[in-house]
């Protein structure tokens, strides 16, 4: 998929910048609204697929069951597993363009530079890596976890081996027989750590904080499976609303009655009992902090690598990188010829913030302070027409977070649709609305294990607020962004030529 036949317009009704689930969920339920309108996607990557184009380490895979992390309005009878692995689920993405013909309008290899509110013209002036257009809605779809973090730690610039990030994996560099340092024990890392263990001489992992992990209930879909899914579509239909309605429940436990968590972290210390003979091993992970708090992780092989003999797990941090080798916080120096970053993103200031600018002409990042938020997840007061996808506070611990963006992709069709029935040109959410919204989120987390289960995680800022987490069941997120309420927005009225 090239942009070589195309050229961008120089102007556009509704601009979507980025081409993973939340962009390609965003245009098609925007034109499955109306299929005459004039939307465009831009995308900085050759591709589209978002994380599941730029995560491709080995053993890569989701952690949700593929039938709920898929588009309701594209089911796929197709998937090899009940967790689908980062190949087939890019392919399935790329399949959905095609199937609805959304290549004409994805303009890949095109970053947005800016965007600034224009009042006067009551328009986005957009500056890209292919030339300047303007849009009158604009939907940031960059996603939370597409920055990666590296450690700040004394030295990095030194190490003369090899180094990458897991999102950034380098296939160009063979891992055989070379002594290799993982840095971090989170979600990527429990997936391509037990893939690469047997071709490394050694592997040294680095561990922060132990995470709690449970089996992962996988097993590969059979031809029977998948032909009754596609002769009788509502058998697979049926499967996605048993496994929404179970991972519901977890939310019970998750935000509102963390007593019950103890019954699941039972079978967190069973399934490591089982794995980790090494009580030394055992007890280094063993987390200290209530289940949940941090993403809980499905893994059936972590636990083991880390019990084998050709494998060293360092517990205590680490201080500093030389040369050749890694330090830990004791001063033991681990001579490695590789080292892998499995550290994790920047969800808190992501670069879109950087580049977006608003009708004050502070920017996204300037306005948040670190702290990101925004009414219904989705729009940011002082940014008329700027529609976020998987903005803040819509981040899930239990579920699919391809059910939050089809919410907020019903919530922007809304908007559309008003702003052309009613003929208003422009929306921006008023402050009060936004900050009564903003005092029930912070209300409703206070309570919940993500930010009283006794760790930190990425979720909380550096002030220890959480601007990342939705505090509830996600059948109430889908009702909150079920209608525009334009009660809630300045309006400004269109002219009468003005094209909605
Ligand atoms: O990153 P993470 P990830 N020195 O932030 C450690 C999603 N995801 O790439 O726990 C030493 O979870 C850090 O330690 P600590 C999912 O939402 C989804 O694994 O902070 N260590 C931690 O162990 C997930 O949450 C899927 O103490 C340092 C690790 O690095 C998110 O992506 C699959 C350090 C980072 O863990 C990120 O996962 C994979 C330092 N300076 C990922 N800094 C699905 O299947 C950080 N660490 C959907």
């Amino acid at each position: 998929m090239t942009h070589s036949q195309k050229v961008l317009p120089e102007s556009v009704r509704v601009l979507v910048v980025g081409a993973g689930f939340a962009g390609i969920g965003a245009v098609s339920r925007i034109l499955d609204d109306d299929p005459n309108a004039d939307v465009v996607v831009i995308e900085r990557a050759d591709d589209v697929g978002g994380t599941w184009r730029d995560n491709t380490y080995p053993g890569c895979a989701c952690d949700v069951p593929t039938s709920l992390y898929s588009f309701s309005f594209a089911p796929s009878p197709d998937w090899t597993h009940t967790f689908a692995r980062q190949p087939e689920i890019h392919r399935y993405l790329r399949g959905v363009v095609d199937a609805l013909g959304l290549q004409g309008r994805i303009f890949t290899g095109c970053e947005l530079i800016s965007a600034k509110w224009d009042s006067a013209n009551s328009r986005w002036a957009v500056e890209t890596s292919l030339g300047s257009l303007t849009a009158h809605v604009l939907v940031a779809a960059t996603g939370a976890l597409s920055t990666p973090k590296l450690p700040n730690v004394p030295g990095i610039e030194k190490f003369a081996g090899t180094m990458f990030h897991s999102a950034t994996w380098n296939h160009d560099h063979d891992l055989t027989d070379q002594r290799v340092a993982v840095i971090g024990t989170g979600a990527s890392a429990v997936q391509f750590v037990p893939e690469i263990v047997d071709r490394t001489a050694r592997l040294t992992v680095f561990q922060r904080t132990p995470a709690w992990v449970v089996p992962r209930l996988d097993r590969t879909l059979g031809k029977l499976e998948k032909a009754m899914y596609r002769r009788f579509p509502s058998t697979q239909k049926a499967v996605r609303g048993f496994i929404y309605g179970y991972r519901e429940a977890y939310v019970s436990a998750l935000a509102h009655h963390p007593g019950v968590l103890p019954l699941v972290s039972n079978v967190a210390k069973l399934h490591l009992r089982r794995q980790v003979k090494n009580p030394v091993t055992r007890a280094a992970l063993t987390p200290d902090f209530m289940l949940g708090c941090k993403r809980m992780l499905l893994s059936n092989d972590w636990l083991k690598t880390l019990d084998r003999d050709d494998v060293d797990l360092v517990d205590s941090g680490l201080t500093e990188i030389t040369e050749n080798a890694v330090v830990d916080a004791h001063g033991n120096s681990y001579p490695v010829d590789t080292i892998i970053f499995a550290t994790g993103f920047t969800p808190t200031e992501p670069p879109v913030s950087h580049a977006i600018q608003g009708s004050d002409g502070r920017t996204l990042a300037e306005r948040w302070g670190g702290s990101p938020n925004a009414y219904r997840g989705t729009t940011v007061h002082g940014f008329p027409n700027l529609f976020l996808m998987y903005g803040p506070n819509t981040n899930l611990g239990h579920s699919s977070i391809v059910y939050m963006l089809e919410s907020q992709a019903n919530y922007l069709v809304s908007a559309l649709r008003q702003m052309r029935e009613q003929r208003i040109e422009a929306v921006d959410v008023s402050e009060h609305a936004q900050q009564q919204y903003n005092s029930w989120i912070h209300d409703s987390l206070s309570g919940t294990v993500w930010n009283a289960g006794g760790c930190s995680s990425w979720y909380l800022d550096s002030e220890g607020r959480n601007p990342v987490m939705w505090p509830t069941y996600t059948f109430t997120f889908r009702n909150s962004t079920r209608t525009f309420e334009t009660s809630d927005y300045a309006l400004t009225p269109a002219g009468k030529s003005a094209q909605l």
